[in-house]
């Protein structure tokens, strides 16, 4: 059998065939090869450096006008059966998708430099590790990979030893939206990325790999890649309990996963620790638990609304070693969004003169790539090769109405079903309607690489494989009152949520069962020093059965959509809520006030 090193040198010797790059180079990651590709950026206009005296070795990238989101439209997932695909994924067969992209590739990388980078997602030395090859003809490309994951020499080694790595192909092309495909093809551990330098859409470890084809190879092997957060909670006692958290992109996980606790919380000793921020991978232990590791190095965060109030840690580590993309700079070079309380753009996301009649001034899409270690909050178990045990999943939505702050899920079968049942209003993350309510369970409508039929069946299958498994939650923060202003502080207050939920997995923390879940009454709520009146706590925690039970049809529905494929154990378990709404509203319950 040929060592994988043959494998990649093969594989590479065909890509250049194809490609016909004027140069190859192999990525080591060392300091001195960053330095060499950001002088090279630096020289074609690709990168501009920041202030160095108030952002040293910090650099802004503005991209092509036409590709600052990913497109979910132009993303493939081809399987050889398209029911492997499922609904929830555009499909191609993989012959006619290998034809059209390498049609686009053949010839694209001349008078290019063609880069193998080898990446490793995940702690180098930890099992639930996996490895990668991105080839792309982008050194902007390189220096971010460079920051997301451990990338070079070190993961050129893990690949040999692993016997195996996901191929991933990118070539920025003409950067026309008319000639761009995101294909994946996870029965052959392949991504072809073809016309787009956005870090969702080009950066091929982040959702291509970590996401879509992890998703795909945690289903065969039995574990779990999520698009989530991972963030430890150290309770007064001193016992940290580890949240893993899904939310769709753009609605704050960066924010809650870098939470400074608010004041008396602060002072009567909890503490928040950051293992990350958007993807966490979960395989059961050998002591029943689930224990999540997250694959990226650093964060690819949006930086409009991050400011000393909304996320006091993520501007701390934003003053060097940054790379911007698609913010704004002010007249004396320093970058500049939408939130930033200090600072006036004098140069818009484009390098126009700023002027607000053309729009923001950051793109709301804009983006920084910096290291997790650069984090003030990073936990010092960001390394370890076994993971954390995690005790919570949660799952939330942007919903301005209907779905209360918190509620938990009765049991694992009941907790998939709030996962699948997820909708939220979408963001600038993705190009499309901004603010248009979707179906987007566990927000992984966008990067679950496979039917989501089966993905819940998997979900379902894990109570066989892991007998200590979280408990499973549902928050909003973004619920508004009649005045269209949010009834929830948000931001560090978001703590006091955390509060109830690792009180819940203590069995400290009180809670009301309701027909869509267990629900904290007002009293069950550390909410102490908080400005809110009795009738917004009341509209916070109230189940509206009526309002719910249109909801529940509208899920089941989706379900529906389906067929014969979505598992049993779920449509039973949606019948079951449906019934439980139905019941209320017979009983005139129709809006149950926890609190009364
Ligand atoms: C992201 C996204 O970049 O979800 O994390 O779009
Ligand atoms: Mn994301």
């Amino acid at each position: 059998m040929s060592s994988q090193l043959e494998v990649l040198n093969r594989w590479v010797d065909d890509v250049a065939r194809l490609t016909q790059p004027d140069r190859i180079h192999w990525c080591d990651g060392s300091e001195a090869e960053r330095d060499r590709l950001t002088a090279l950026m630096l020289e074609r206009g690709d990168l501009i450096r920041l202030n160095p005296d108030s952002h040293p070795n910090c650099f802004l990238h503005r991209s092509d006008p036409r590709d600052v989101a990913r497109v979910e439209h132009l993303t493939f997932v081809c399987t050889r059966d398209r029911e492997d695909a499922g609904p929830n994924n555009h499909w191609m067969d993989p012959a006619e998708a290998h034809a059209k992209i390498d049609a686009l590739f053949a010839g694209s990388m001349r008078g290019r430099t063609l880069y193998v980078v080898p990446y490793c997602m995940g702690p180098i030395d930890s099992p639930y590790a996996r490895c990668g090859v991105e080839i792309t003809d982008s050194p902007y490309v390189v220096a971010n990979m460079r920051v997301m994951t451990r990338m070079g020499a070190q993961a050129l080694a893990r690949i040999e030893r692993d016997g195996r790595f996901v191929k991933g192909l990118h070539s920025t092309g003409e950067l026309d939206p008319d000639r761009r495909f995101i294909m994946h093809f996870p029965e052959e551990l392949t991504i072809k990325s073809y016309g787009s330098g956005y870090g969702g859409n080009a950066l091929l470890g982040k959702k291509c790999h970590a996401l879509r084809i992890a998703s795909w190879q945690a289903r065969d092997e039995g574990w779990l890649a999520e698009h989530m957060l991972i963030v430890g909670i150290r309770n007064p006692a001193g016992r940290t309990r580890y949240v893993a958290a899904a939310f769709p992109s753009a609605c704050g996980k960066t924010n809650l996963a870098m939470l400074i606790p608010p004041k008396g919380h602060r002072e009567a000793g909890w503490e928040v620790f950051t293992v990350g921020d958007d993807i966490c991978w979960m395989q059961p232990g050998p002591d029943g638990r689930l224990w999540a590791i997250n694959p990226e190095a650093g964060f690819f965060g949006v930086a409009p609304g991050t400011s000393a109030k909304t996320n006091p840690n993520a501007l701390a580590m934003l003053d060097r070693d940054a790379i911007f993309t698609n913010v704004a700079v002010t007249a004396d070079d320093r970058p500049w969004w939408e939130g930033l309380d200090a600072g006036t753009p004098a140069f818009d996301w484009q390098g126009r003169p700023f002027d607000p009649a053309n729009g923001p001034a950051a793109h709301p899409n804009s983006r920084f790539t910096v290291p997790i270690k650069a984090c003030p909050s990073v936990s010092p178990e960001v390394d370890n090769p076994a993971g954390v045990p995690i005790d919570a999943i949660v799952f939330g939505g942007r919903r301005e109405s209907l779905v209360p702050l918190v509620m938990e899920a009765r049991d694992w079968r009941h907790g998939v079903l709030l996962g699948a049942a997820m909708a939220s209003e979408t963001t600038a993350a993705a190009t499309g309607a901004v603010g248009v309510v979707r179906r987007d369970p566990m927000a992984m409508k966008p990067f679950c690489g496979y039917n989501f039929a089966d993905y819940f069946a998997h979900w379902l299958s894990m109570p066989s494989r892991a007998t200590r498994l979280p408990r499973i939650f549902h928050v909003n923060w973004f619920r508004k009152g009649a005045d269209g202003r949010f009834l929830w502080p948000g931001f560090g207050e978001n703590l006091r949520v955390l509060e109830w939920i690792v009180g819940r997995c203590d069995g400290s923390a009180g809670a009301v069962e309701t027909p869509v879940g267990l629900l904290p009454r007002r009293q069950d709520l550390n909410l102490a020093g908080l400005d809110l009146t009795a009738a917004q706590v009341d509209a916070l925690l109230t189940v509206d059965a009526e309002g719910f039970l249109a909801e529940y049809q509208a899920i089941g529905d989706y379900l529906g959509e389906f067929g014969a494929r979505m598992p049993r154990e779920l449509r039973d378990e949606h019948a079951r809520v449906l019934a439980a709404l139905a019941g209320a509203v017979d009983r005139g319950r129709a809006r149950q006030v926890v609190n009364g």
